[in-house]
């Protein structure tokens, strides 16, 4: 019964039912999968024919009167809602928070009472430059948002997998998007930040340097998102039952660790499977693999805020974890995907003023303006005050208060008390123990426009996220920032960017000028407050000082045709289980093909559709017989040349040499002989590496 009801109605009568189509249709058909209702209107009239508008005659025009045909128009013709006005592209799944320990020492919050409690919570990630039907992989910031359905309401992290910001200042913020978003004359680029508009406000704006230190590496193009951190970037208040506060950043670590791809991969995969960070979260959670990410938390007081040379207000700023070590206090698990896209991750609105009692918000002017505009951007988008009544933002707390009316009201209140207090003793009252109650920090100062003195150091954490960076690192963000001012025409401002780099590392505004073909060096810009030079590096800044060490959760490219040694394949496979990873067969064929023990292989991709950028690493197991036939396919060829040029792991049984030749691949150790199936579960152990950057210099991958 469940399976019909899930059934979208209009699927009921296909073209294909010839009965329906006669006219002779009973009230059920019969289908393979057992019968299904009469599809009807949405006034839930019966209809009779679906595929035909009511005319006066068979080439006859069409009549008003078809009340069926104006409606499924009408509806269809308002399907769309205004996107996003960022992070307009996203993605998200259901799980739940699980609470390790009681934080009742620091937060009176109920969701951080009891260890082992489990709340509901719906996560959205996404993009923010590129509108809704834009590619995956742009280099961007990711949004990280949680919901979390707690027990004293909806309680919204609105983070990113970045912990600091463009700005300082909301204010800025319309113009911080407008810079970054398709120019508005000739409506491009498209979800890229590579374009005059957005290096002319950055250069214009110091404040940003660190965030893009951040946003030209590689943490812009993850892998997936579930191997990237979230942040809820602020620092925010956690207040106990005696209202004591002590200061909060939050951290979300993924489980799997972390993982990004080349620039070079990103670009390719963009056009080979725009969806792929989607896919790979469907797919994961499709199989059971279910993501997980630990909240960690670094906790402060003020006499420790004071301490540092930088605003703990300052939202361009973070503490380095190696001065303040996160406690971890719980774990994020997404194990299911909504059942429809729009009801769910499309209306989902998120908003950071969503916080239960016992969190509260810091002064940091970048979050005072964001309460606005959270709940403004739904009235927008959603159309109605109401938007708390579609399912996916109602809380699942119990929930009474006197706001009625208004567009699409769902939830409609009984009784005659719509007011309080009231003399009918109906309806909720409020509880000054239970209810939410603001820090009492005095405040006082002139009523003025200002920026603190104490925002002003720009450029130290913009270097020491720089110096904490390994040297593939490093590389890759002057080859970023080198192919981004290439793509700005206007040249004073490639020469601004790089008068902030020198502000940064000297060293990396050398790369950078040099990869530009600067004729002479800018002067180092103003700066308000000198660099730190001897700012510490932080190592836990780096992805891959930090990697993960194995290969679970990602996926292995498996090249097969007629003829593939059938021992060796099914030895890589259980490796692969063994070591919680997943893999593809790519065929010439997708139908599959013929292994050396007559055995089929069923094939998941035909070549041209497959190509590397889509695995972590590769394995090529063609027979011999069918090589002829391989090297004339220039995509098989491509499927090679890319995964060394990204620097993947290679395994190849002695028949593909020839391929390897024809690829241009020079012999190196990620480069792996396969000669038989005791070899298979050596090779998945040296997966855990996910790269050998040690090519890097020679492929010079840009
Ligand atoms: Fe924002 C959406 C994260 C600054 C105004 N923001 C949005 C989303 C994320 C963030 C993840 C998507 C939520 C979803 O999936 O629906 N935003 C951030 C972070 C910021 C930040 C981490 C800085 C620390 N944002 C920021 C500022 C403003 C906004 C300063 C405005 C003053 N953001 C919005 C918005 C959006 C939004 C216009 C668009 C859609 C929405 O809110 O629901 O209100």
């Amino acid at each position: 019964m469940a399976k019909q009801a899930s059934k979208p109605a209009g699927t009921a009568a296909t073209i294909h039912d010839q009965k329906l189509l006669r006219g002779e249709g009973g009230e059920l058909h019969q289908t393979a999968a057992g019968p299904t209702p009469v599809l009807t209107t949405a006034q839930g009239g019966p209809v009779s024919d679906d595929q035909n508008s009511l005319k006066i005659g068979a080439r006859g025009p069409t009549v008003l009167e078809d009340f069926h045909f104006r409606e499924k128009i009408f509806h269809f013709d308002h399907e769309r809602i205004p996107e996003r006005v960022v992070h307009a592209r996203g993605y998200g799944a259901h799980g739940y928070f699980e609470t390790y320990e009681s934080l009742a020492k620091y937060t009176r919050a109920d969701i951080f009472q009891r260890a082992g409690e489990k709340t509901p919570a719906f996560v959205r990630f996404s993009t923010v430059a590129g509108n809704k039907g834009s590619f995956d992989l742009a280099r961007d910031v990711r949004g990280f948002a949680v919901k979390l359905y707690t027990q004293e309401g909806n309680w919204d992290i609105v983070g990113n997998n970045i912990p600091v910001f463009f700005i300082q200042d909301a204010i800025k913020f319309p113009d911080m998007v407008h810079a970054v978003k398709e120019e508005p004359d000739r409506a491009f680029p498209q979800a890229q930040s590579a374009h005059d508009n957005f290096w002319d406000f950055i250069s214009l704006t110091p404040e940003s340097m660190h965030m893009i230190m951040w946003v030209m590496s590689d943490r812009a193009i993850p892998r997936s998102f579930r191997f990237m951190e979230g942040f809820g970037v602020h620092t925010f208040r956690l207040l106990n039952a005696k209202d004591e506060s002590t200061f909060v950043k939050f951290h979300w670590k993924p489980k799997l660790g972390l993982q990004s791809v080349a620039w070079n991969e990103a670009v390719k995969i963009n056009g080979a499977d725009p969806d792929f960070h989607r896919r790979d979260l469907w797919e994961s959670i499709q199989a059971g693999n279910f993501p997980e990410w630990e909240l960690q938390l670094q906790l402060f007081d003020q006499a420790f805020a004071d301490s540092f040379d930088f605003d703990v207000l300052d939202a361009t700023k973070l503490i380095p974890e190696e001065i303040l070590p996160p406690i971890a206090v719980g774990r994020l698990v997404l194990d299911r995907m909504p059942d429809n896209f729009f009801a769910e991750t499309e209306q989902v609105a998120f908003m950071t003023q969503n916080v239960p009692p016992g969190v509260d918000f810091s002064n940091d002017p970048l979050l005072q303006g964001r309460n606005f505009s959270y709940l403004d951007t739904q009235i927008k988008r959603l159309g109605s005050t109401n938007f708390t009544h579609i399912p996916i933002n109602a809380p699942k707390c119990p929930f009474h208060h006197f706001q009625q009316d208004g567009h699409m009201a769902m939830r409609n209140p009984v009784g005659r008390a719509n007011y309080q207090p009231n003399s009918w003793d109906e309806g909720p009252r409020e509880s000054p123990s239970k209810g939410f109650r603001s820090f009492t920090e005095v405040e006082a100062g002139p009523k003025a426009r200002l920026r603190s003195e104490t925002f002003a150091d720009h450029y130290s954490q913009a270097r020491q996220f720089y110096i904490s960076q390994d040297p593939v690192e490093q590389g890759h963000i002057a080859a970023a920032l080198t192919f981004e001012l290439s793509k700005v025409q206007t040249p004073v401002i490639r020469e601004r960017i790089v008068s902030h780099l020198l502000n940064i590392d000297d060293g990396l505004a050398r790369k950078v000028a040099d990869g530009l073909g600067l004729k002479a060096m800018p002067n180092p810009a103003d700066a308000a407050v000198p660099t730190r030079r001897d700012v510490a590096a932080s190592d836990a800044l780096s992805i891959l000082k930090n990697g993960p060490g194995r290969f679970e959760g990602r996926k292995l490219g498996i090249l097969v045709t007629e003829g593939t040694d059938a021992a060796l394949l099914n030895a890589l496979k259980q490796a692969l289980a063994k070591a919680g990873a997943s893999f593809e067969i790519i065929a010439p064929k997708v139908g599959g093909a013929k292994a050396s023990d007559g055995s089929w292989i069923e094939a998941h991709q035909m070549i041209a559709g497959a190509p590397s950028v889509l695995y972590d690493a590769v394995a090529l197991l063609p027979g011999k017989a069918a090589m002829a036939d391989l090297l004339r396919e220039s995509t098989a060829r491509d499927f090679v040349a890319d995964a060394f040029a990204h620097c993947k792991f290679i395994g190849f049984v002695e028949a593909a040499a020839p391929l390897l030749t024809k690829a241009g691949v020079a012999e190196d150790e990620a480069v792996i002989a396969l000669t038989s199936a005791k070899d298979a579960s050596g090779f998945v152990a040296r997966l855990g590496d996910l790269r050998f950057w040690a090519r890097e210099p020679k492929v010079k991958l840009g």
